[in-house]
């Protein structure tokens, strides 16, 4: 490799955990020390595939359960040659949410395994570091009411928590656990710092591929 790669951060947990205010905040606290920076999301709701899962979440429109779990993974495959391009230009990508809550979310639904859930993300640009905001469903609750779209009751939640933790055994992904009951700032240190590791370590190593 010519020049130095950025690195591929991803952010994942349960709901409120605060993965969009940390995404945002690592952003701008890369781009203040230099280095070039990206904020990417998934589901990216804004691409047509974006647009029928972003439907079906808002409980518009129904998809069968095999058939959204291959959007939302078509939807990452999509933004794939974007993401490969910007990790060459030495952009580092932080990402809300990744192929772990792809198959955290399917799997928590009756009669789904883990590994059927990963066999379309096999393959995926694999990240350098997951961050797993960890927080207590009661924890949660007290950070404000669900919202209204489609998996966000605290029975589905504590499964999808478990399912995070199944995934989270595996040591062929790079999973840092934060304590997202921390502060703010607090949460952002330790992410800061364990982003910038990362960064460094990444630097001179190709992309690899996810569960390959
Ligand atoms: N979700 C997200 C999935 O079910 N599968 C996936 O592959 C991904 C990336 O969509 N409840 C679920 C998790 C969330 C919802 O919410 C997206 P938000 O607020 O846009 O992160």
């Amino acid at each position: 490799m010519a020049c130095k790669r950025g690195a591929l951060i991803v952010l994942e947990g349960v709901d409120r955990a605060g993965k969009t205010t940390q995404c945002t905040k690592l952003v701008e606290s890369f781009r203040e020390a230099g280095r070039a920076a990206h904020l990417m999301r998934f589901p990216d709701r804004t691409t047509t595939i974006g647009k029928l899962i972003s439907s079906y979440l808002e409980n518009k429109s129904d998809l069968e359960d095999h058939t959204v779990h291959l959007l939302f993974s078509a939807n990452r495959w999509e933004l794939v040659p974007l993401m490969k391009k910007k990790l060459e230009e030495g952009t580092t990508l932080i990402i809300d949410r990744y192929a772990f809550s792809g198959v955290a979310f399917t799997s928590a639904k009756p009669d789904f395994s883990i590994e059927w859930c990963k066999g379309p993300d096999v393959g995926l640009p694999k990240p350098d570091l997951v961050l797993y905001l960890q927080l207590s469903p009661d924890a949660a609750a007290q950070r404000g009411e669900f919202g209204t779209e489609r998996y966000e009751t605290s029975s589905f939640q504590q499964r999808v928590e478990g399912r995070f933790e199944q995934l989270m055994d595996e040591n062929s992904v790079n999973w840092q656990v934060i304590d997202a009951s921390q502060s703010i700032d607090e949460v952002h240190d330790n992410i800061k710092r364990l982003s910038l590791s990362a960064l460094t370590a990444a630097e001179h190593r190709p992309i690899a591929e996810l569960w390959r």
